[in-house]
């Protein structure tokens, strides 16, 4: 269970979606910063149902302490656009998979930013990876994180290497 943020505990980075149906793949943007430490707020609000919250959201998201938003839509996925339109804050889209074109419509609405409002884009899905990325973000001002993520980086190349053992004990175990 992550932390709830309170005034001892401000967020740094929003964590927004469309709606709660894309919960299950957003809450891994939330694991993965809860792991690092850092205070998080999230929040469904839609570009389309609820316009005027995002707006309110986004104008108001760097004087309320926020350093980076990530936004996760599925479909005609304009959240993480929006939200970029109406904020200087760096904004992390996820495309989301849907069973109607893959989450290849949301990952090509969110990528193809017109020119002057830049949106960081990961793969479908893969809120794990915005996470990852707002914490190099934050680890830019910061020396601990930078520690945790580089200490980070040392681990997954660790288990990296693993990988050839374990591959190799499979193939000769067989034979
Ligand atoms: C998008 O429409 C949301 O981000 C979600 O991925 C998709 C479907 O929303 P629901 O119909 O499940 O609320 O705006």
């Amino acid at each position: 269970m992550a932390k709830e943020p309170s005034a001892k505990n401000a967020p740094l980075v929003g964590i927004l979606m469309g709606s709660d149906s894309d919960f299950d793949i957003m809450k891994e943007a939330a694991i993965v910063l809860d792991e690092f430490g850092i205070a998080f707020e999230i929040s469904v609000i839609s570009a389309h149902r609820t316009p005027q919250d995002l707006e309110e959201y986004a104008s108001s998201a760097i004087g309320r302490g926020l350093k980076v938003i990530i936004a996760g839509a599925g479909g005609a996925a304009h959240l993480p656009g929006v939200t970029a339109a109406m904020t200087v804050l760096p904004v992390i889209g996820v495309p989301i998979f849907n069973s109607k074109l893959s989450g290849q419509d949301a990952l090509f609405a969110i990528v193809q930013m017109p020119a002057g409002i830049p949106v960081a884009t990961v793969g479908i899905d893969n809120a794990r990876n915005a996470a990852l990325l707002a914490v190099q973000i934050l680890a830019l001002s910061s020396e601990p994180l930078m520690a945790a993520i580089l200490e980070f980086r040392k681990k997954i190349a660790e288990a990296s290497r693993l990988k050839t053992g374990k591959i190799r004990e499979k193939l000769y175990a067989k034979s």
